[in-house]
């Protein structure tokens, strides 16, 4: 690791941060270990309650809190090594910081926050009078999951500013969210919880010990009261090694599946008649669809043994009530959308939806926020452009007549470790032709990529308030130490970028408790008390679930298995299966990993240990490749050399490897997403991180 070796800026890190330990190690001002809660911020759908221990500004250990019943004091191990060192480490920006000189250097130097404001000041007008404020874009996405450092001041900055607006969806989720709105419109589904009350449990494309890892205990608890356990997964996880049934599809083949489940239950006489008439749009059209995925040519298809589609049939035969929890991964491909209906649409034929202990795992219901409020696109001019996030390189690299992208203002993410097509999110962000304005926690690949990087505070160092994505607790935290160095929160950083712009509007003053508490006014201002060190559970605040009193808001006002709407804006009217646009010898996928949150935690040595190349036996044997060699994986866009495991938990003709690695950790210079393709699914035009098709040989000597 030699991240620091050369980083003019870490003279002042260091400084700083001994000097806190001084103080406190010499004994000359003892303070006392303190232990303090608050909520883990990190992408993931658990929201754990958090345990610190401090000993004066420096945050010591961290543990699991007891506020939240659902995360009951655990928490994941990445986190215990990582939070301190993210907080105290080498990598921590601690003053704003200017380029001096060439492209992807890391030679900065520090300034001070009122000239970093003056230059932003200087360089974003600039490019708004030549031309047009649309020049200038943020690019954020999923940094901290508070819901004001998550979105709130910043969103109100750029709208005043006029900046193209994004979608950012399309990384992750939106192909799913805009799955469930064809489908179900915006009727909720049910609370994680309740699929302790299933008789069949089917995990779909999601890591469950991995990403939700307190659905873990759950399930396991719900299969020793007789429940059954279904995992489609390409790769054994671990809950796939305890399921009663693990159906190994090839990434990317699940509306098959889907389809032929419900053509061979429709043979049998035992779909729910019923149901489909009472509350589905289109169910001849979707099983006369599924007629044409036979046995034989699903199994094709998914590459599976025809009797693992029939026993996962028969699983929905024989148990009811079901549930399911999905993960994103069924969306990261061409037919992400279309995989992701076909399963929600099974589940409707089946006739689980409504009753207890049946339907899809969806809590967003449970959080009434108020993100208009918070947000104002009202301060947008009318009919500002909307980019998809995925397409930023190309208004910087080759816009066409398009209004370029001048001016880039990256927070809440690391583009460059992150996106598809790395190389190409290098290319604009080292281009010459735009002026790149970063703010995060570490130094990471994307701000060695900026002109101007400034400062920010980890969650520890402000207050925020957050909702989950996997339970139904609300949690609001307050600061565990001050701010290190002169980092700001989000919230501040743009506050203080609205002033120096001379926005004089009053909610550019809004303070972040009165934020909190628009966030939740329109439903009962006292939430955010309620919600004040300690986990609030949302159900008297929820939307009905649908079928128990919540209405399909879908154009039909069913359960749609056909969508007009989509026929019109897609021609998947029905979702359709499409073939890999790419052929090669393997299928790389590249899913989270244990050590990391997406590329949160990169730059930290100790958790850097999975990025290994998992490949199935039988592959390696038929290439001579042991474990612990080093190959390179290749395609048109890229090549990366990584070490490689060995694994029959990966199917024939699949590789893994762990998201989130960064370039300052890959000796090739760059990382497994160089190889990932530019083209979107065809629903919102999200990322197909998974539809990657590669080949392997042994590195070249030397
Ligand atoms: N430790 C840790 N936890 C995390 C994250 C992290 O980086 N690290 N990231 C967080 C974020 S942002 C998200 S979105 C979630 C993601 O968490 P998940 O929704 O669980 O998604 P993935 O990790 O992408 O993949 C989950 C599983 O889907 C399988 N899979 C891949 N392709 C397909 C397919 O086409 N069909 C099916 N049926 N299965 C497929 C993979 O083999 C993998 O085991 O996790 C969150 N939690
Ligand atoms: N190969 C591959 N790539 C993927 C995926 C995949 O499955 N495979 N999955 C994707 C998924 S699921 C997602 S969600 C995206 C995630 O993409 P990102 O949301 O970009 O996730 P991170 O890489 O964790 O980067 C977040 C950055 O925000 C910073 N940050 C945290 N808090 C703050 C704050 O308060 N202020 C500021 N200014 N910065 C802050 C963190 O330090 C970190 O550098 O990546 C996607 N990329
Ligand atoms: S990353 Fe997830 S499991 Fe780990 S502490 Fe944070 S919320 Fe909990
Ligand atoms: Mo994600």
């Amino acid at each position: 690791m030699t991240h620091n070796a050369d980083n003019s800026f870490d003279s002042t890190s260091d400084n700083t941060f001994h000097n806190n330990k001084a103080t406190s190690q010499s004994g000359k001002n003892p303070v006392p270990p303190l232990t303090q809660s608050t909520v883990c911020p990190l992408d993931c759908a658990d929201t754990c309650s958090l345990e610190v221990f401090t000993e004066g500004e420096t945050v010591t250990k961290v543990r699991g809190g007891a506020a939240n019943p659902f995360t009951r004091g655990k928490l994941c191990a990445k986190v215990v090594n990582a939070f301190p060192a993210q907080v105290h480490g080498d990598l921590r920006i601690r003053t704003p910081l200017l380029r001096r000189d060439s492209l992807g250097g890391r030679d900065f130097q520090a300034i001070s926050w009122e000239q970093a404001l003056d230059i932003i000041h200087e360089r974003f007008s600039q490019v708004a009078s030549e031309w047009g404020s649309e020049a200038i874009a943020p690019l954020y996405y999923g940094g901290p999951m508070g819901i004001l450092a998550g979105g709130s001041m910043d969103r109100r900055f750029f709208h005043k500013l006029g900046a193209s607006l994004i979608d950012a969806s399309t990384l992750c989720a939106g192909t799913s969210g805009h799955a469930w709105d064809t489908v179900f419109g915006d009727a909720g589904g049910i609370d994680v919880a309740e699929l302790a009350e299933a008789r069949l449990i089917v995990v779909w494309g999601n890591n469950i010990t991995t990403c939700n890892l307190h659905l873990t205990t759950l399930i396991r608890d719900a299969q020793k009261r007789g429940a059954k356990l279904v995992v489609i997964d390409p790769k054994r996880t671990r809950i796939a090694r305890d399921a009663d049934l693990h159906v190994p599809l090839l990434p990317g083949s699940d509306v098959a599946l889907a389809y032929a489940v419900t053509a061979i239950l429709d043979a049998s006489g035992d779909l729910d008649e019923a149901f489909i008439e009472e509350h589905t749009h289109g169910g001849d059209q979707f099983r006369s669809a599924a007629k044409a995925f036979d046995l034989e040519h699903a199994a094709g298809l998914c590459g599976l043994d025809a009797g693992l589609i029939e026993a996962l049939a028969d699983m929905f035969r024989k148990h009811r009530p079901a549930a399911m929890s999905i993960g994103v991964a069924p969306e990261r491909n061409r037919n992400g959308s279309a995989g992701i209906r076909a399963a929600f649409s099974l589940m409707a034929v089946t006739g689980n939806i409504g009753p207890h202990g049946a339907g899809i795992c969806d809590v967003s219901r449970f959080f009434p926020i108020d993100r208009q409020r918070l947000s104002r696109p009202d301060l947008a001019p009318e009919n500002t452009r909307t980019l998809n996030v995925l397409d930023i390189p190309r208004y910087v690299l080759d816009p066409g007549d398009e209004t370029p992208i001048k001016a880039l203002f990256i927070y809440n993410h690391n583009p460059v470790a992150v996106h598809p097509q790395q190389g190409r999110m290098r290319d604009a962000l080292l281009s010459d032709e735009v002026f790149v304005v970063g703010s995060d926690i570490t130094m990471t690949d994307s701000m060695t990529c900026a002109d101007l990087v400034l400062p920010a505070s980890t969650h520890f160092e402000y207050g925020d308030i957050y909702k989950a994505y996997g339970h139904r607790y609300l949690q609001r935290s307050r600061p565990v130490i001050p701010a290190q160095g002169e980092a700001v929160s989000n919230m501040e950083l743009f506050r203080r970028l609205a002033a120096r712009f001379g926005y004089t509007e009053a909610v550019f003053q809004d303070s972040d408790d009165a934020m909190i508490h628009q966030a939740f006014a329109a439903t009962d201002s006292s939430i955010p008390e309620k919600a004040d060190n300690r986990a609030l559970d949302m159900t008297p605040y929820a939307k009905p679930a649908m079928l128990r009193g919540g209405e399909f808001t879908t154009p039909s006002g069913r359960i749609e298995l056909y969508s007009e709407a989509m026929e019109a804006h897609c021609g998947q009217g029905l979702p359709a299966y499409l073939d890999p646009p790419e052929k090669r010898d393997f299928v790389l996928v590249t899913p989270a990993s244990e050590l990391r949150t997406n590329s949160t935690f990169g730059g930290i040595e100790e958790q850097q240990r999975d990025i290994l190349c998992e490949i199935h036996s039988a592959d390696a044997t038929a290439r001579e490749i042991k474990d612990g060699e080093v190959i390179e994986l290749f395609n048109e866009r890229a090549a990366v050399q990584l070490t490689v495991r060995i694994s029959d938990d990966v199917r024939q003709g699949t590789l893994y490897v762990p998201k989130g690695a960064w370039i300052a950790d890959s000796p090739t210079g760059c990382t497994v997403n160089a190889l990932l393709p530019g083209h979107q699914e065809s629903a919102i035009g999200g990322a197909c991180y998974y539809d990657c098709a590669v080949d392997i040989r042994p590195p070249p000597k030397g």
